[in-house]
C-alpha cells in the first residue's frame, strides 16, 4: 500500500506482491479498511511524512491508537519531495523551502514520538545510513501481530538537501551518520547537545491486543450465545 508522493513508488513498480497505489494522504485508511476486510492479509503501507502526517494526519493517529496489525513505514524527508519541496510538518524551523522564502516559522513534529503518545506498541527510528539496524527493524515490525511504525529519515538532495548546502545523495548520508545519535546515548545529552541531532534507535516494542483478533474473539463470542 502506497500513497502519493516519492515514497510512494516504492512498492508500487518494485515489490512482487499485491500492492495498491491510493490517494494521497489516504495509504492508512485504505490498509485499515483491507486489513478488517481480510485479517490474514499482512498489510503494510509506504507513505511520506506529508503523506501520513499533514493530509493523513488524523489516519495515523488512530491505526496506531486501535493497535491494528497495519505495519507503516514513514519515509521522512523533511520536505514535500515529489511536489517541488514545499515546507512539511516535519521541516526544521528556519528551514527555507518554496513555501518559506524567509524560513520556516513553525514546529516539526517528532513523528515516532508523536506515534507514541496516540498509543503505537512498536516504534522505531533509523535513517538510510542505518541499513543493516533498519533491516532488522524492518524484519520485527513485519513479522509482530500488531501496529508497528518505523521512521526513516532519508535524503532528498534535490529539495532539501541543496537547501542545506549539500547537493550529493551520498553526502547528505555522512550527514546522517554525523548528526545521528543513538536513543541510550541521547539519555546522557543536555537538550542544548541534541539540538540538531537525529535520536535513532528502538524506542517502543510493546503487546497489546490487536483489533482484528478482538474482533474474532467477538464473533466467537457472539455466534456462540446466539447458538
Ligand atoms: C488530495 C491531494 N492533495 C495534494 C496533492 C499533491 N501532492 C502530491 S504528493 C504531495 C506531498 C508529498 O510529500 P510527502 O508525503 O512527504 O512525500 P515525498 O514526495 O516527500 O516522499 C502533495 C501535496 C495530491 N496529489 N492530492
Ligand atoms: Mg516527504
Amino acid at each position: 500500500m502506497a500513497g502519493i508522493g516519492c515514497s510512494g513508488w516504492i512498492p508500487s513498480p518494485f515489490f512482487d506482491l499485491d500492492t495498491l497505489h491510493v490517494t494521497h494522504g489516504r495509504p492508512i485508511a485504505f490498509a485499515t479498511g483491507v486489513k478488517l476486510g481480510n485479517p490474514d492479509l499482512e498489510v503494510a503501507v509506504f507513505t511520506g511524512d506529508g503523506d501520513a502526517f499533514a493530509i493523513g494526519g488524523n489516519h495515523i493517529i488512530h491505526a496506531a491508537r486501535r493497535n491494528i496489525g497495519v505495519k507503516v513505514i514513514c519515509v521522512n524527508n523533511m520536505i514535500y519531495g515529489m511536489t517541488g519541496g514545499e515546507v512539511a510538518p516535519t521541516t526544521p524551523q528556519g528551514l527555507k523551502t518554496l513555501t518559506t522564502p524567509f524560513g520556516n516559522l513553525e514546529r516539526p513534529f517528532d513523528l515516532s514520538k508523536l506515534v507514541m503518545a496516540a498509543g503505537g506498541t512498536y516504534v522505531a527510528r533509523w535513517t538510510t545510513y542505518h541499513v543493516a539496524r533498519l533491516v532488522a527493524s524492518m524484519k520485527k515490525a513485519l513479522t509482530r501481530q500488531g501496529f508497528a511504525f518505523l521512521e526513516v529519515l532519508s535524503q532528498c538532495p534535490v529539495h532539501y538537501g541543496r537547501r542545506i548546502g549539500i547537493s550529493k545523495p551520498v553526502d547528505m548520508m555522512r550527514w546522517f551518520e554525523k548528526q545521528s545519535v543513538t536513543v541510550e546515548k541521547a539519555h546522557e545529552m543536555s537538550e542544548q547537545e541534541l539540538s540538531g541531532k537525529f535520536v535513532v534507535g528502538e524506542f517502543l516494542d510493546i503487546q497489546a491486543p490487536e483489533l482484528t483478533q478482538l474482533y474474532a474473539e467477538l464473533f466467537e463470542a457472539a455466534n456462540r450465545d446466539s447458538n
